[in-house]
């Protein structure tokens, strides 16, 4: 693994994430099987990116964790491919006041996922999965979520939005009628208005933070505009990462939970066709996540509480919390790399391929554009 030459870091807790794009990690228990490879090679000194890299049982020379390997969605229970499109907009009825009363149900639960080949996690799961169901409502709806703890911990369900502080999910607060810490075996059902339209978040709040939150206990939420958007190839993406070995770093980053798998499994979308990408960052213990794509230009629209895009361009930044819509089209056929333009990030599973159309009609310049940007495609670091 010369290729990945970083010098392993050794701190009190075990051996840090850096030391995962050595191959010292293959030695730490809580990781063990994760290795950083090639399309269907292990990864060679010396190589330019280009030309011979082609070679092996991948159509890519791209990064992966195992080659050939792919994580067991089934033992799962979702799949990142499916959970990309998944919006969940419960059930509804009409008020006699004439208002709509949408309403879900979601159970904590405590659940073992595999979120790179062979890498388990003991996570903390709304509904099972990670990341947690995308509620979607519409703007002056009135919506009612009732929480069930079948977890082992207390946790709440805080949402971002407008709200009384009764319906905050903050422990400590409207603990005697029934709120805020929700402890194992308990329920409690959170009411508000849908508002204001635009892309939002809802998450655990119990102490420690960073360690509820980082186990899983998050999701998108969606208030669409009463008058709706305009029609387009719909999708969520929710920025995570994994603390496999409980160092307060992250080993594996990711959209939607599974490293690489948008690379092990492209998301196939039409050509000159409107996409609108509803995107989270929920990452814990780095300041800052980034979403950039190849070849392409997006409107943003961040929070998604305007109808104006406030910049038209290929990366973004966010911190922990913030989101936003991305609305763009793909002119040219061909496979398209989006990634995090945080290099770590990217090369430890947070990179995925758009494939547009009918891949066999993208040029060769095309082609060499997509790879020769690849931060693990420019020879050794060293
Ligand atoms: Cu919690």
């Amino acid at each position: 693994m010369s290729n990945f030459s970083f010098v392993p870091e050794q701190t009190d807790k075990g051996i840090s994430r850096r030391s995962l794009l050595g191959g010292a990690a293959l030695a730490a228990p809580a990781v063990a099987g994760l290795a950083l490879s090639r399309g269907g090679e292990t990864a060679v000194a010396g190589t330019n990116g280009h030309g011979a890299k082609h070679a092996g049982h991948s159509e890519f020379p791209h990064a992966t964790f195992a080659a050939g390997r792919t994580v067991d969605h089934k033992s799962n229970g979702f799949h990142p491919t499916e959970l990309l499109r998944d919006f969940d907009y419960g059930k509804t009825r009409r008020l006699a006041s004439g208002r709509v009363l949408r309403e879900w149900e979601i159970v904590a639960h405590d659940r073992e996922i595999e979120v790179a080949p062979g890498v388990t996690y003991e996570a903390w799961t709304y509904n099972g999965r990670v990341p947690g169901p995308t509620l979607r409502a519409q703007e002056g709806e009135l919506l009612r979520v009732r929480f069930v703890n079948a977890s082992e911990h207390p946790h709440t369900m805080h949402f971002h939005g407008l709200h009384s502080a009764l319906m905050d999910g903050m422990p400590g607060i409207g603990e005697n009628r029934g709120g805020g810490q929700i402890e194992p075996g308990e329920d409690f059902t959170y009411e508000f208005d849908a508002s204001p339209f635009g892309l939002h978040l809802y998450h655990c709040h119990v102490a420690p933070l960073a360690a509820h939150i980082a186990r899983g206990l998050y999701g998108a939420f969606v208030i669409d505009p009463k008058a709706g958007r305009p029609e387009a190839d719909e999708m969520v993406m929710v920025m995570n990462g994994f603390d496999t070995n409980f160092d307060l770093a992250n080993e594996v980053y990711a959209v939607n939970t599974v490293g690489f798998h948008y690379v092990d499994e492209p998301i196939r979308v039409a050509r000159r066709s409107p996409v609108r990408i509803y995107l989270v960052n929920v990452l814990e213990y780095d300041p800052v996540n980034s979403f950039h794509i190849h070849g392409n230009f997006f409107n943003y629209f961040p929070t998604g509480t305007s109808l104006q895009p406030t910049e038209f361009t290929d990366t973004v930044i966010q911190g922990q919390a913030q989101r936003g819509i991305l609305e763009l089209e793909f002119p040219y056929d061909g496979d398209y790399m989006f990634h995090a333009h945080v290099s770590e990030f990217a090369e430890l599973g947070w990179s995925g391929f758009f494939r547009v159309g009918d891949p066999s009609r993208m040029t060769a310049a095309a082609a060499a554009s997509m790879y020769c940007d690849l931060p693990w495609g420019k020879g050794s670091p060293a």
